[in-house]
């Protein structure tokens, strides 16, 4: 295969990323399962604290050829959680299963669960001009991971989902309006928090990496929408490539410590 990595043919796929990509190969890599009973209370570390901007925004919705992403053009900044800096939003993206949630699609799992969706909050190191900056920094991303299971209706990503279609192959864009309010609340009072990686090539172990505690909802023909909208190959290949589980697998947590703020 012409990619140097990929999810879904073995000689690309998450077990070889190391061989182009020798940072996936480190040990402080992400995602990881976050056993709950070994995670460490820090109540010094304040509630998440996102800012910016409550109006609906203008922003764009494309396929990457690895997951589905928006950026926004309003600027929202994270602060809180213990972290030194500030950082501003770079853009969300998601990561998930295949037709049947039940067999998962999340990146981080707890307690041994997967869930059948995960959308990444990217956010930059608010003292590098942008986010390819600051990917070269060892301080550079802060990402929020809010996982969602099978259940009510979620209003606030409808919007998005029906624009799925018109991003469904790789290279694809179109403008959307969202209004990040919506889907990742100002506060963010249940997390976990350890440092990790990019879950994807280079894999640079360069992310703070805080996972929403509470567990969000979507309805099953919502997530059928998502998995059945989107393709990883170019329109007329010859074999269609569905994008379906687009995550990497749980990495070996190494000693590192996983804090839990909850208040
Ligand atoms: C990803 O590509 O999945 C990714 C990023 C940046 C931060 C975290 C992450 O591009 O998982
Ligand atoms: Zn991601």
């Amino acid at each position: 295969y012409s990619a140097d990595w990929c999810y879904e043919h073995e000689e690309c796929a998450p077990p070889h990323w190391y061989l182009h990509y020798p940072s996936c190969g480190l040990s402080s890599q992400s995602p990881i399962n976050i056993i709950t009973y070994n995670s460490v209370a820090d109540s010094s570390l304040g509630p998440i604290i996102v800012e910016g901007s409550d109006a609906t925004s203008e922003g764009e919705l494309g396929n990457n050829g690895h997951s589905v992403e928006v950026t926004l053009k309003a600027r929202y900044t994270l602060s809180g959680a213990g972290l030194t800096d500030a950082y501003t939003l770079a853009g969300f993206h998601a990561h998930f299963g295949n037709s049947d949630p039940a067999l998962g699609g999340s990146e981080h799992q707890i307690n041994g669960k997967a869930f059948p969706l995960e959308i990444h909050f990217v956010f930059y190191n608010s003292k590098y001009i942008d986010l390819t900056e600051a990917k070269k920094q060892s301080d550079g991303l802060a990402v929020i991971g809010v996982l969602f299971q099978i259940g009510s209706f979620n209003y606030a990503l409808d919007h998005l989902l029906g624009q799925l279609s018109q991003v469904a192959y790789p290279g694809q864009k179109t403008s959307v309006r969202a209004d990040l309010r919506k889907f990742l609340p100002a506060r963010i009072g249940y997390y976990f928090k350890y440092n990790g990686s990019l879950t994807t090539p280079t894999c640079s172990e360069n992310v703070t990496w805080l996972v929403a505690g509470n567990v969000q909802t979507i309805s099953l023909s919502q997530y059928t929408q998502i998995v059945s909208s989107l393709y990883f190959s170019q329109p007329g290949a010859a074999e269609p490539l569905p994008m379906l589980d687009n995550f990497r697998p749980t990495q070996p947590l190494n000693g590192r410590t996983v804090s839990v703020y909850r208040k």
